[in-house]
C-alpha cells in the first residue's frame, strides 16, 4: 500500500487549497515543499516593491466564505508581505501545516504499474509513495539564471529577485545595477530608486507598462463584501479570471476614432491589466492592437523628460499584450532622476561581469550591487526540473518538442499525475487564483469519482491529448502571441522549443470545457 493517497508538491496557493480540499473529502494527503514555510512564489519573491499585478479582491481564495468576509486587503494591489501573511493565515486557520513537510525538494517521481502508485524521492534521500500526485509546483517558480561570464568574480553583492535576502539588502547610497525589465525588474527599479546612490538599468526588451492606480480599498472592499459571491461567479466566467467590465466590440465593429480613444483613455486611467481587454480582439486584430500599443507609447514619451531615453523605453517591435504587460507606479518617471541611467544591451551587450562591475560594449561600469531580475523558465520549468518517469519514458523526453497535455491537467503516459495550472491551461493568461481553484476543484472531484467507483488509475487518451495540443496551438495561432519573444512562447529560455504554453481561449470557455469533460464521465480519460 502507498504511504499516502495523494502527494502534493508545493505549498503555495495551489498546494494549500489542494490539501484542504482533499482532506475535506477524506483523502490522506501530504504536501512536500522545498521552502522553509508556506507561500510558494510569495515566499521567494520578496524583493523591494514586490506586488501582485492582479487586484487583491480577485487574487484571493473564494472557496471559504468566512475567510473572504474576514480578511481585509489594504490595497488594490497587495504587496508581497500582505499576500504571504494571507497564506500563513490560511495555513493556520485550516490547520494545514501538520501535513506539510518543509525544506524538502522532490527530485524524482517514478510510477509503478503494479501498484498504480508513484514513488517520490526527495533531496534528502527520503521516499514517499502515493497513489496520486498533484504537482502544485507553480508556473513561474523555476528561475532563469543566465550565466553571465565572471558573475562569481564580482566583489560586490549579487541579488536575484526570486531569492532576495530574507533580512533585506542594504542599497542606501550604493551604486546599483539592475538587469531585466519585466514585472520584477520594473517593481524593483521603482522601489529602490529613492534610496540608491545611483542606478543603471540594463534593458533587453522594453516593456509596455500601464499605471496601477494603486490605492487603499477599505470602502470598496466593504461594499464588495455585500455581494462577493457574485463577483467570484463573474470572475469564473470571464476571459481572464477577473471581471474587466464590458469590453468594446471587436475593433472593426462600429468604432469611430473618438470612441476608441475614449475607451483607451478610460481603461488607462482606471489602471491595471484590464487595459488589454479594451477591444475584444486586441490580441487577434493587428490594427486594434496597434491602436492600443500606440496609445501606451505616447504615454511613455509624455512621462520621460529625455526623448532619447523615452525612445529606448518604448516598445516598438512586438504587439502589446503579446508579452506580459507590466503594471507600474511611477516606473517611467524614475528615468528622470539624474542618478539613473538606462543601457540597451542590444546596443551595448553585457560582455562579462568584472570584479568591479559590468563590461557592457567597451565600457566597464562600476557597481556595489548587481540585481538580477531575469525571469523564469515558465510553466514547464518546475515540472521538468523533477525527474518524472514511467517505465522507459520520461516527461522531459516526451516534452522535448514542447509540452503535450490533455487540458493542462495531465499528460498521456503519466497516470495519476495531475498538474495545477499546467501548460496548455489558461494559467498565466489569467488571474492565477481563479485558475488554481478551478483546477483544484476539478482534480478533487475526479479523485472522488475514482474512489466512489473503485478505480485506481486515470490517464488521458493519446488521441484526446493530441486534439487538445492542436486546439491549444490553433487558438494561439489565431492571436498575435507568436509575434513576441516572450516566456508565453518559451522564447526567453535558450534552446526551449517555441510553443504556446498557455491556452488562450479564456477562463470562462475553459471552465465550460472542464465541466463538460467531467459530466460525460471524464471524456478523453481512461479510467481503470
Ligand atoms: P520576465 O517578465 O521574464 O522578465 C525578465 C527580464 O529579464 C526581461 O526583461 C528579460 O529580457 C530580461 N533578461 C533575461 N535574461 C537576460 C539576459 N541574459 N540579459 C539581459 N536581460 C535579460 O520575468 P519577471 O520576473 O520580471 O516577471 C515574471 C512574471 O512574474 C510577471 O510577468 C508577472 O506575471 C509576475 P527579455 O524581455 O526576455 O528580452
Amino acid at each position: 500500500m502507498p504511504d499516502r493517497d495523494v502527494l502534493i508538491i508545493g505549498a503555495g496557493f495551489s498546494g494549500l487549497y489542494q490539501l484542504h480540499k482533499l482532506r475535506q473529502l477524506g483523502f490522506d494527503a501530504q504536501i512536500v515543499e522545498a521552502g522553509p514555510q508556506v507561500g510558494g512564489t510569495w515566499y521567494w519573491n520578496r524583493y523591494p516593491g514586490a506586488r501582485c499585478d492582479i487586484e487583491s479582491i480577485g487574487y484571493s481564495y473564494s472557496f471559504d466564505h468566512e475567510l473572504q468576509q474576514e480578511w481585509n486587503w489594504s490595497e488594490r494591489y497587495a504587496a508581497q508581505p500582505e499576500i504571504l501573511a494571507y497564506l500563513e493565515h490560511v495555513a493556520d486557520r485550516l490547520d494545514l501545516r501538520k501535513d506539510i513537510t518543509f525544506d524538502t525538494r522532490v527530485q524524482s517521481l517514478v510510477f509503478d504499474d503494479a501498484d498504480d502508485c508513484w514513488t517520490a524521492t526527495t533531496g534528502n534521500g527520503s521516499t514517499i509513495s502515493a497513489r496520486f500526485v498533484v504537482a502544485a509546483t507553480g508556473c513561474l517558480s523555476k528561475p532563469l539564471t543566465p550565466t553571465f561570464d565572471g558573475l562569481d568574480d564580482f566583489t560586490g553583492d549579487v541579488h536575484w529577485t526570486w531569492d532576495w535576502p530574507a533580512g533585506g539588502a542594504d542599497l542606501a547610497g550604493k551604486r546599483v545595477a539592475v538587469i531585466g525589465t519585466g514585472s520584477s525588474g520594473v517593481q524593483t527599479i521603482t522601489a529602490i530608486a529613492p534610496v540608491v546612490g545611483s542606478m543603471t538599468v540594463f534593458q533587453r526588451t522594453p516593456t509596455y507598462a500601464v499605471p496601477a492606480q494603486n490605492r487603499r480599498i477599505d470602502e470598496e472592499l466593504a461594499e464588495l463584501k455585500t455581494h462577493y459571491d457574485d463577483f467570484r461567479a463573474e470572475s469564473r466566467l470571464s476571459v481572464g479570471g477577473f471581471p474587466c467590465g464590458d469590453e468594446l466590440p471587436p475593433f472593426f465593429e462600429d468604432l469611430d476614432d473618438v470612441r476608441i480613444r475614449s475607451e483607451l483613455e478610460v481603461r488607462y486611467g482606471n489602471g491595471g491589466l484590464c487595459f488589454q481587454q479594451s477591444f475584444r480582439d486586441l490580441l487577434q486584430n493587428e490594427e486594434a492592437n496597434a491602436r492600443a500599443a500606440e496609445y501606451v507609447r505616447n504615454r511613455i514619451s509624455e512621462k520621460v523628460d529625455d526623448p532619447a531615453v523615452a525612445e529606448k523605453l518604448t516598445p516598438r517591435t512586438y504587439p502589446i499584450a503579446a508579452k506580459r504587460m507590466c503594471v507600474d507606479t511611477g516606473y517611467y518617471e524614475v528615468y528622470n532622476q539624474d542618478n539613473v541611467a538606462l543601457i540597451d544591451v542590444n546596443e551595448q551587450p553585457i560582455r562579462r561581469i568584472t570584479p568591479r562591475g559590468i563590461l557592457a560594449g567597451d565600457t566597464e561600469h562600476e557597481f556595489d550591487v548587481i540585481i538580477l531580475a531575469t525571469g523564469f523558465d515558465a510553466m514547464t520549468g518546475a515540472l521538468e526540473a523533477i525527474d518524472i518517469s514511467h517505465g522507459a519514458q520520461t516527461l522531459r523526453d516526451k516534452w522535448s518538442d514542447g509540452p503535450r497535455t490533455y487540458l493542462g491537467l495531465m499528460s498521456a503516459g503519466f497516470p495519476n499525475l495531475f498538474t495545477v495550472t499546467g501548460p496548455q491551461s489558461p494559467s498565466v493568461l489569467s488571474n492565477m487564483v481563479t485558475s488554481i481553484e478551478t483546477h483544484v476543484e476539478w482534480i478533487s472531484a475526479a479523485l472522488e469519482y475514482l474512489h466512489e467507483h473503485g478505480l485506481t488509475r486515470i490517464e488521458p487518451d493519446v488521441a484526446a491529448e493530441d486534439n487538445w495540443v492542436n486546439t491549444t496551438n490553433d487558438a494561439a495561432d489565431m492571436t498575435l502571441l507568436g509575434q513576441a519573444p516572450s516566456w508565453y512562447m518559451g522564447a526567453n529560455v535558450p534552446g526551449k522549443p517555441r510553443a504556446a504554453l498557455p491556452f488562450v481561449g479564456g477562463v470562462g470557455v475553459y471552465q465550460q470545457i472542464l465541466d463538460g469533460v467531467a459530466v460525460t464521465g471524464y471524456h478523453g480519460f481512461e479510467l481503470v
